[in-house]
């Protein structure tokens, strides 16, 4: 389920941005992002549908590794995290939410790269590490295929599934599905 259809990727084109409440804009190229530096982890997810999908195996770049490392550098007020992805869709989480270890910026599932209608060449994937529940464990949703952006914003504003009557929150284990509006 996505709004528009599966998009194409050109190497020589496609970017990834990080704008919004940041010291500095960052613009990486395809060749870029895959110098940065890579993280796994084996996560579980969870859709809002109902159904899960336990141990999947993802790699990528963790944005808490970005900040670590000063790649990524959010000014104080920043406190949300908007994925800005191809063809207008959007999804919200709190910043410390897309820091924590369960969130990947992922090229990889199963040590593959990601397939088109999945997210190719660039998603986020927000799972729930077992064992480690003390993190924000978030829907599916909230994980944008064929990310383009990141955009860091110092109050929240609700992405597309959002607006569209998902929960703003869409935590997992307390169900946070829908608004209720
Ligand atoms: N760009 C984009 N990302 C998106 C969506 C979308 O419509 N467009 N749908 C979301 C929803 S509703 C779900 S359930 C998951 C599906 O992720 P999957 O490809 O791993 O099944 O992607 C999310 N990311
Ligand atoms: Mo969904």
């Amino acid at each position: 389920m996505h709004n528009g259809p599966v998009p194409t990727f050109d190497e020589q084109t496609w970017d990834l941005t990080v704008f919004g409440e940041v010291e500095q804009d960052v613009r990486w190229g395809w060749g870029e992002l895959c110098q940065l530096p890579r993280a796994r982890a084996t996560m579980d997810i969870h859709c809002v549908t109902a159904w899960s999908k336990l141990d999947t195996e993802r790699e990528g770049v963790s944005l808490r590794d970005l900040v670590d490392r000063g790649l990524v550098r959010p000014k104080p007020s920043a406190t949300v995290l908007v994925q800005h992805c191809e063809f207008g869709y959007t999804t919200n989480l709190p910043l410390s939410a897309a820091m924590g270890e369960n969130v990947l910026l992922a090229t990889h599932f199963g040590g593959d790269p990601i397939v088109p209608e999945h997210g190719f060449p660039l998603r986020v994937v927000c799972g729930a590490i077992p064992g480690r529940e003390d993190r924000e464990d978030v829907y599916l949703w909230k994980g944008g295929r064929w990310l383009r952006g990141l955009k860091f914003l110092s109050e929240d504003r609700p992405g597309y599934w959002e607006q569209a009557g998902y929960h703003n929150r869409g935590r997992v284990w307390v169900q946070e599905r829908f608004s209720g509006r």
